[in-house]
């Protein structure tokens, strides 16, 4: 059999992750009916945003495709798990492989009080972010950082003893491996059903009911994470094109929304990434060991997210001293109400124009022809070549996470009293030992993007670009 007929064989790794996404959307819906109502209401906001008139630079940024905005906008953009020992993490890097999710960027948990780190399962590169740029934010317990050695001892113990995957799964892992990390269309649909096993809910507790109430007293994303025999997917997140209106569409609805939006104030030129959900529902347990006892619990929850530009470095060092900034001026004791009105004085100093953005290096931008020089000239300089009008500069999608949101979202939804941030250092070499691979820096995917779009401008006009 000729080589490309061997690749053509196997399922693209994009289309799979669309039908893993389609299925745990429909799984999840199904769990938690809330989040049904949820797609609708942003689904209706999204589609008067879509009739309104948003600068269009600003709106292929909203729907987060590289290559424009894409007819699927309902489709979800991230998810999240919370896993229990290095090992679930290394199956679930081998599981996120085979829909061409890779491990990029560390988030420390601990400032949020959690015993945990994370990573965010991604696209690295262009094309397959353009398909489809679902991406699941991957949390695992430290053990170690359970000040409670009854507390440490007992979820580990729980922990030993479950596998939340199935054999199918494993033997399905395993054909991927001698088939260079790829499947056939046919492996790949009981690959997409069977990982679901893994990530569905269980309403039934593997842990004893004494067990479960014992860990949840000391923190309860223990017993969350240590208590269940899967590793349940704790919410979904479809993208809106209009964050407030989204987040006023849920209160109108009756939902329980979050108290803010995380992220950055309101722009005219959106940067990283504004979040809001509605909080997690209250949902009963039962117990294997003991039929009749009963317990409740609180984990799963719906987000919505507006993406804007990806910032460069110092792009972000302005960001995080002026949400400091704006945290000093608003106290500790601020109303959410004061705090976004602090965000938006302080973030009067953000440049909001993207031609300043560009010019001050803040966002990362990519490059596209558009025209031909009038004169010329073997060498020009990318801002000589945007000046002349001969290429458009886009600012590029921000693909991850934000710590520091992802720490209240984390908090806001366990149920858990306030927060006491652990004295801890990052263990970036213990989540690499893990997952058995190394994590990309999420700044080197951006660079490659933008120089990636700069060397196809200069082999289309066949000029030297510095
Ligand atoms: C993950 C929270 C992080 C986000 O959108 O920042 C996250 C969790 O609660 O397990 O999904
Ligand atoms: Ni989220």
């Amino acid at each position: 059999m000729p080589a490309n007929a061997i690749q053509d064989s196997f399922a693209d790794p994009d289309d799979l992750r669309t039908c893993f996404t389609l299925a745990m959307s429909s799984m999840y819906k199904s769990e938690v009916p809330l989040y049904g109502d949820l797609v609708r209401i942003v689904s209706d906001v999204n589609q008067k945003t879509l009739q309104s008139r948003l600068d269009p630079k600003t709106l292929s940024m909203r729907c987060g495709d590289a290559l424009g905005p894409s007819p699927r906008i309902d489709i979800e953009r991230h998810g999240a798990i919370r896993l229990g020992t290095a090992r679930e993490l290394h199956t679930v890097r081998r599981i996120l492989a085979i829909i061409g999710l890779h491990p990029v960027g560390y988030y420390d948990l601990t400032a949020a009080g959690l015993p945990m780190h994370a990573t965010c399962f991604r696209p690295k590169t262009r094309e397959p972010l353009a398909k489809n740029p679902f991406r699941i934010f991957v949390s695992v317990l430290r053990p170690e950082l359970i000040k409670d050695a009854a507390a440490s001892d007992l979820a580990l113990d729980l922990l030993s003893s479950r596998n939340i995957f199935t054999p199918e799964l494993t033997s399905l892992l395993d054909r991927a491996d001698s088939q260079n990390g790829r499947l056939t269309p046919a492996q790949g649909t009981r690959f997409v059903a069977a990982a679901m096993e893994s990530f569905r809910w269980h309403g039934t507790a593997a842990a004893s009911p004494h067990d479960y109430t014992a860990l949840k007293a000391v923190h309860p994303v223990l017993a969350d994470v240590a208590c269940f025999p899967s590793a349940h997917v704790n919410h979904l997140t479809p993208r809106t094109l209009d964050i407030a209106s989204a987040h006023e569409a849920m209160r109108q609805a009756g939902l329980e929304v979050k108290a803010r939006i995380e992220g950055p104030p309101a722009r005219r030129c959106p940067i990283l990434l504004r979040q809001t959900s509605f909080l997690a529902v209250e949902e009963p347990v039962r117990f294997a060991a003991d039929g009749s006892a009963r317990a409740s619990h609180r984990a799963r929850f719906g987000e919505v997210e507006e993406r804007g530009a990806a910032v460069t470095p110092r792009g972000r060092r302005l960001y995080d001293a002026l949400l400091d900034e704006a945290m000093a001026m608003a106290g500790a004791r601020a109303s959410p109400e004061a705090l976004d009105d602090a965000a938006a004085r302080a973030f009067a100093g953000y440049p909001d124009t993207w031609e300043d953005l560009r010019a001050q290096d803040l966002v990362y931008f990519a490059y596209r022809v558009r025209g031909r020089p009038a004169v010329a000239r073997a060498a020009y300089t990318v801002d000589e070549l945007v000046r002349l009008g001969v290429v458009e500069a886009s600012p590029i999608t921000y693909e991850d996470f934000l710590p520091l949101s992802a720490a209240g979202i984390f908090q806001s939804n366990l149920g858990a009293g306030p927060a006491r941030a652990l004295d801890a250092e990052m263990d970036v070499e213990g989540l690499q030992a893990a997952l058995g691979v190394g994590l990309c820096d999420a700044d080197d995917l951006y660079r490659r993007l933008r120089d990636a779009s700069v060397d196809e401008c200069a082999a289309q006009l066949g000029v030297e670009i510095s």
